[in-house]
């Protein structure tokens, strides 16, 4: 084949991108065609996503894409997980919030109180986490919104139902939302209407690599497309994209897909549901191909990003994240590390105050400079990560040699180097849009770009010619 042109929508919780993706039997290449910011906005009843703002984006970068290739074979969507809206017919029933928003706190009550969380991990197998959809469903459940809605679809789901009209469940998403069996891969519906969730809101499920649909009429219209433009399923939840990009060469290896939050795991072909990953607090989350995603979701660069921003408001300056990088690298090494995961840090706000205030109420000395304090977030997520690698690798039996990090992290080379020192294993760092590499990757299997028998391993063989990773050794001692 000469290979062909696809694009890649990529929605990030601080900024989405439009790509366009060349692949070939030995290509593969990804150029930037638009990139806009992603600011939650906060109304009377909450944190929400600006999701027309977003969509306008999207819809303008694909009309980009189209300009700069109008041979495009097919569009591919993913976002961040667990978020959704509620659809009555055509129409969104209010603006979605964000995850972050306090309101899942009631919500987990709700679910607990029905169903306890050893049970619900028994047929979910996922962790432990306030933002996962159930939680917020629950929360929705007193105002009525449940009702009046006919179908819950997630971010992703929510565009390409926009785009093309068809209603669907991207599997790979649809397991972050705690109502699929981990172990059947469906929708348990008897746990759904057990929690008050009306079964019918749950769309029919979409595996990557089959068509959604083809664009709306309006849709073709207002891009200038191709009346017949697919949109692909893919692995729509962006860590599902990520971890089919990471460049593996051997079977033996744990991932850190690193960005606003930081998922470290290790991919299986079986879920790992025991009383051991329960109390480990270890997620089975679906992979594309029918892989499991095990993994401990362990915060990410959001502890350092949200410290940014508060600095910046109460100073007033606009702070270089290279310089405080560099301050962080010269900054004395923390004689303790405090727990990246603890959801005290979930919520937006000022972040500094609460890292001091873990350390001092624990009578520890709290981090005194931005210096200090950005070297000791990068030392804590360093040894989360060690930490649940060598769990991952206990827990499901899957020995690991190497740990590859991908995402906007991987140019971190000072996180890089803390990881390699933690976990005494070499990282390789790279590629950084992994997951919009992953979310292309499926879209040209499925258009036969490359052959439609290629396996993860050889899309990630060809990801690691074209993108060899940065090395990073672990630091004798
Ligand atoms: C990463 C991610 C994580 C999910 C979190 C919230 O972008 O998708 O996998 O736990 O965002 O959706």
């Amino acid at each position: 084949s000469t290979g062909g042109a696809v694009a890649a929508v990529d929605l990030g919780a601080t900024s989405g991108r439009v790509m366009l993706g060349y692949v070939g039997r030995d290509e593969l290449r990804l150029e930037p065609v638009a990139r806009f910011p992603n600011h939650p906005v906060r109304t009377i009843d909450g944190l929400h996503w600006n999701i027309l703002e977003l969509y306008r984006n999207v819809l303008a970068g694909l009309g980009q894409a189209l300009h700069d290739e109008p041979d495009l074979s097919s569009i591919g969507i993913d976002s961040w997980a667990v978020d959704y809206a509620l659809v009555a017919g055509d129409r969104m029933l209010g603006t979605p919030f964000h995850y972050r928003d306090e309101r899942t706190s009631r919500g987990i009550d709700a679910v607990h109180a029905v169903t306890g969380f050893e049970e619900l991990y028994g047929v979910n197998g996922l962790q432990f986490l306030p933002i996962n959809t159930l939680y917020q469903l629950a929360a929705e459940r007193e105002g009525g919104w449940l009702d009046r809605a006919d179908s819950m679809l997630l971010i992703p789901d929510l565009l390409a139902f926009w785009l093309t009209g068809a209603r669907r469940a991207e599997h790979t998403n649809a397991s972050t939302t705690g109502l699929l069996d981990a172990r059947t891969g469906r929708w348990d519906t008897a746990l759904a209407e057990r929690l008050g969730i009306p079964p019918r809101i749950l769309p029919p499920l979409a595996e990557p690599g089959t068509i959604v649909g083809t664009l709306l009429p309006a849709v073709v219209a207002e891009l200038g497309a191709p009346s017949a433009l697919p949109v692909t399923a893919i692995g729509s939840h962006d860590t599902a994209s990520a971890v089919v990009a990471v460049p593996a060469t051997e079977p033996e290896f744990a991932y850190i897909s690193s960005g606003t939050w930081s998922l470290v795991g290790v991919e299986l072909e079986q879920p790992v549901i025991t009383d051991a990953s329960r109390a480990a607090n270890f997620t089975n989350e679906s992979g594309v191909d029918g892989r499991i995603r095990f993994l401990q979701n362990v915060s990410g660069l959001w502890l350092l990003s949200e410290s940014v921003r508060h600095w910046e408001k109460e100073s007033g300056e606009t702070i270089s994240l290279p310089a405080l990088l560099a301050a962080a690298a010269e900054a004395p090494a923390p004689a303790a590390v405090f727990d990246a995961g603890d959801p005290e840090f979930i919520p937006p706000g000022d972040m500094p105050a609460r890292i001091s205030a873990w350390f001092t109420s624990r009578g520890l000395d709290a981090p005194r400079s931005r210096a200090e304090l950005t070297r000791v977030i990068l030392e804590s997520l360093a040894e989360a990560y060690s930490h649940a690698i060598r769990l991952a690798a206990e827990l499901s039996g899957h020995p690991v040699r190497v740990v590859h990090v991908v995402g906007g992290g991987s140019q971190n080379a000072l996180l890089c180097q803390l990881t390699a020192d933690r976990t005494g294993l070499p990282v390789l760092a790279g590629p950084v849009e992994a997951t919009a590499v992953g979310n292309v990757l499926i879209q040209a299997r499925a258009q036969g770009l490359v052959p439609a028998d290629s396996s993860l391993e050889s899309l990630r063989a060809l990801v690691a010619r074209v993108f060899p990773p940065t090395r990073y050794s672990p630091t004798p001692r």
